[in-house]
Formats: C-alpha cells, structure tokens, sequence
C-alpha cells in the first residue's frame, strides 16, 4: 500500500493528505515527529535528503516536493479526477495552485511573526488581499477553480486560505472567497485534516522557534520553495 510521510501541522503534508483522501486512494500514514527532529534521522534522509515531508513510496517509487505527488497521484489514480478537461479551466486551476505557492505561501510568516503597528504586516495583508481578488476573479461564477467540481488548485489555494484564516485574516473582505472557503471547510474530508485551535497554537510555536533561530528571511526564503 502506498506510504505517506507526513506530519499533521505541516500545511505542504496537509495538501497531499487531503488529495489522498478526497480521491479516497487507500494509504498508510506515516508520522514524522518534526519537533523531535525524525526528518534529520538516516532512515529518512534517505528518502529525502533535503529533510522535509511530504513524501510518499508507491509501489516502490519514491516522490518528494508536494506539487510533483499531487501531479503524480493525478495521473496514477485516475478516478475522483481533480484535474479539468477544458482547457480554460485547467489554466485557472494551475494559476491558482502557483500563486498560491509563489505569491501566498511565505506572507503566513509576517502574520505568524509581526506585531499590529509594524509596516511588514500591513504590506503582507495588502498582499493578500490583492490575491484574493485575483482568486475571486479566477472563481468568477464557478464554486471551484476547476468548475463545478474540486481541483488541485482548489486543495492548494483552499488548504492557504484556511490556515491564513485562522491566523485572524479577515476574509470577509472578499466575500466570494470566504463562501468559497466556507464550502471546502464543509467537506468532510478538508474537517477531518484541518488542525485545530490546540494544534495551531503549537504550529504557531514551532514556526516562532524556527523564526527565532534561523531568522525570517532564511524560513520565508524556505517556504517560498515550497
Ligand atoms: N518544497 C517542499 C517543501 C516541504 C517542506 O518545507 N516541508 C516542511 C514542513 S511544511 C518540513 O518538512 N520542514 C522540516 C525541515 O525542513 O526540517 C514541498 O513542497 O514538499
């Protein structure tokens, strides 16, 4: 059976654990204590030597990077597709899934990290209200990016959205975006993944730890490559 490498606070595990589920493709989870530094261990070194998760074995084959699983459990396991036919919308989707990766991705830092007075929040938040706009034009009158079904745009962009929420980001300021995220939180699958506030709190730490001994730059430069 496929093997998922993971740990449940990790939001780039997260997207690959809710495509596993919402294709209902049967797994073994693996966790990956990353606190206790198991990514560093030879073991799993060895099937990712840059130390992170998500990672997943199938049927020998090993895949790092979230986006190179997603695309690889598109093409294997093709029932539940979350990829659309039409081309116009499988533009969306992969626009959507990019700028979420490079534009959305690292400005969770300053939320995480910056105090209400300082200019680097206010710059972040202005950033990401301009993305939700350009989301809610790719929407237009679609409930997802692919059209009328899930996409893997939707998973990336959603399983953001969700945790920018939760770090206190006013999403009605963009209505369309917050009913598109209220209809993914009422999805089974994105409520049973999605942590909680015990959970969040913890994910908080652990980023303020690493900010504290790497610097901001250094972890927002990581997660940009993510
Ligand atoms: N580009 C990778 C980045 C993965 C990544 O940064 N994972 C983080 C958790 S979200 C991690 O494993 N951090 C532990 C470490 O780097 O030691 C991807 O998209 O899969």
């Amino acid at each position: 059976m496929l093997k998922f490498y993971y740990n449940p606070l990790s939001p780039l595990s997260r997207r690959v654990w809710i495509t596993l589920l919402e294709k209902e493709i049967p797994f073994t989870p693996i966790l990956i204590n990353l606190k206790e530094g198991e990514q560093f261990k030879p073991d799993f070194l060895a099937l990712n030597p840059f130390h992170h998760v998500p990672v997943i074995v199938d049927d020998g084959l090993r895949v790092l990077e979230s986006l190179a699983i997603l695309d690889y459990l598109e093409s294997k396991y093709r029932d539940r597709p979350l990829l659309p036919k039409d081309v116009s919308q499988l533009a969306k989707v992969r626009m959507a899934q990019m700028v979420s990766n490079n534009e959305l991705s690292s400005l969770v830092i300053p939320l995480m990290s910056e105090t209400e007075d300082s200019p680097q929040l206010g710059k972040a938040k202005r950033k990401i209200k301009r993305i939700l706009h350009f989301f809610a034009e790719l929407l237009a009158e679609d409930a997802y990016f692919g059209g009328e079904n899930l996409s893997l745009g939707d998973i990336v962009a959603g399983n953001a959205i969700v945790l920018i929420s939760k770090l206190d980001f006013d999403m009605s300021q963009v209505k369309k975006i917050e009913q598109w995220r209220d209809r993914l939180m009422q999805r089974e699958v994105w409520q049973q993944t999605q942590p909680n506030d015990k959970q969040m709190e913890i994910f908080k730490q652990t980023v303020q730890a690493l900010i504290k001994s790497q610097g901001k730059n250094q972890i927002i430069h990581k997660v940009k490559q993510s």
